[in-house]
């Protein structure tokens, strides 16, 4: 071992395990993450973070129980950040049973793992603002009773109490941040933020003439991924382990969201946005405002960048990316390789 802290997270080639590894690699720690070993490698987030030469990369699926006790005894970590989840909502509708075996029995996968093999780990869940459902109480602290509403909320609510219980059964060291929506230019593109940056510089270019959504009532509580990773990393460095609502305490629709990211580019969105019925959920969350406030007295984290920003820093992003590739150049970017939603052929989430 050298003198350096491990960490390993799981799902590293995700946005959120990306931007952690960037930030624990600032901090001194030697990275290692799991990846899957899918058909066509997906490492474009760690390449766009000029990363992916000092981590240390250990193939691990959550749906295999030796893989993960691989992956832990081989990067020997004293932290453990878990990430890795099927993490789309409205896949969890179309795919509710590996949603449940994947974000919600993989993360005991994980937890045995460490119980097994150095329960001094310290472990993070990656809960999420999810767990208050529809129709709940605003804003939501770490009070507020959960009322899941959907395959993905019902597997993240199990994985939330699975950590308390090895927290007060085995005594791991073990944490939830409860982290509303955070988003980024590094995003998937499913996600209606990255969804809507995408297209509006699309549409900007003229590389394309309308965005379909769904359900565009519906309010999040937006914020700055690389600033909520910090949070994680902060829970972790604690005396006690405990679970923390990470937020910025404001909610915008998504409506709103498209309007302001449209004037970025002097268009009226009236003129851009379809509905289209494929986008609408079963059930969906309404309204998700988090009140951060014991984060800020325990971790002394708190959110920098706002709503306005956050939607600058996105729509300017994917610009800049289709300026580039207008141009002819290429570089780690995952756009181009999206097939257009319009052309997936899925049936309507509402029966
Ligand atoms: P993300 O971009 O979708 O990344 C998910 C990661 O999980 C990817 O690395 C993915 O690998 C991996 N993964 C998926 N299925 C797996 C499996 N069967 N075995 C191993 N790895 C698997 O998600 P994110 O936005 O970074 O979010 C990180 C975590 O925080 C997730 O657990 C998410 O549910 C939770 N969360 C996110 C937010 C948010 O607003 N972003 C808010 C609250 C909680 P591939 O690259 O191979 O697909
Ligand atoms: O961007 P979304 O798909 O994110 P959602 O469902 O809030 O989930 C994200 O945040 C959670 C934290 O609260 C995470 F736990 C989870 O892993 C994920 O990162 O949808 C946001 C809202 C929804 O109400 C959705 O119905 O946007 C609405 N929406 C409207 N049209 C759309 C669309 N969402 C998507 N993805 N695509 C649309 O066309």
């Amino acid at each position: 071992m050298t003198g350096k802290k491990h960490a390993l997270i799981t799902g590293i080639t995700g946005q959120d395990g990306a931007y952690l590894a960037k930030f624990l690699l600032d901090k001194g720690y030697k990275v290692f993450g799991t990846y899957r070993r899918l058909s066509t490698p997906n490492f474009w987030r760690l390449q766009a973070l000029n990363i992916f030469e000092k981590i240390n990369l250990i193939p691990a699926d959550l749906l295999d129980a030796p893989s993960v006790i691989e992956a832990i005894e081989i990067s020997e970590p004293d932290e453990v950040y878990h990430l890795a989840a099927q993490s789309f909502v409205a896949a969890s509708f179309e795919q509710p049973i590996g949603t449940a075996e994947i974000t919600g029995i993989g993360t005991t996968r994980v937890l045995e793992a460490i119980r097994h093999i150095n329960s001094k780990i310290r472990f993070y869940q990656a809960s999420t603002s999810e767990l208050y459902g529809r129709r709940n109480t605003v804003p939501q602290n770490e009070n507020i009773p959960f009322s899941p509403s959907s395959p993905y909320a019902a597997a993240k609510l199990y994985s939330y109490w699975i950590t308390k219980i090895y927290r007060e059964g085995y005594n791991i060291f073990a944490s939830n941040g409860i982290l509303f929506n955070h988003e980024s230019p590094l995003r998937g593109m499913e996600f209606v933020t990255r969804k809507v940056s995408n297209a509006v510089a699309k549409i900007a270019l003229g590389i394309e003439n309308s965005i379909e959504l769904g359900n565009i009532e519906a309010q999040r509580d937006w914020g700055y991924a690389p600033e909520y990773v910090e949070s994680m990393w902060l829970m972790l460095q604690q005396e006690k382990p405990d679970d923390y609502v990470i937020a910025t305490n404001e909610a915008h629709s998504v409506k709103i969201f498209v309007e302001e990211a449209f004037k970025i580019v002097n268009l009226d969105w009236h003129d851009y946005i379809k509905q289209d019925e494929r986008f609408l959920r079963p059930l969906d969350v309404d309204l998700l405002i988090g009140d951060y406030s014991k984060a800020k007295r325990d971790l002394g984290w708190e959110p920098k960048i706002r709503f306005d920003s956050l939607v600058e820093i996105m729509v300017k992003e994917d610009l800049r990316r289709w300026e580039r590739w207008l141009k002819g150049e290429h570089f780690p970017w995952d756009a181009p390789s999206y097939q257009s939603e319009a052309k997936i052929l899925t049936r309507s989430l509402r029966v």
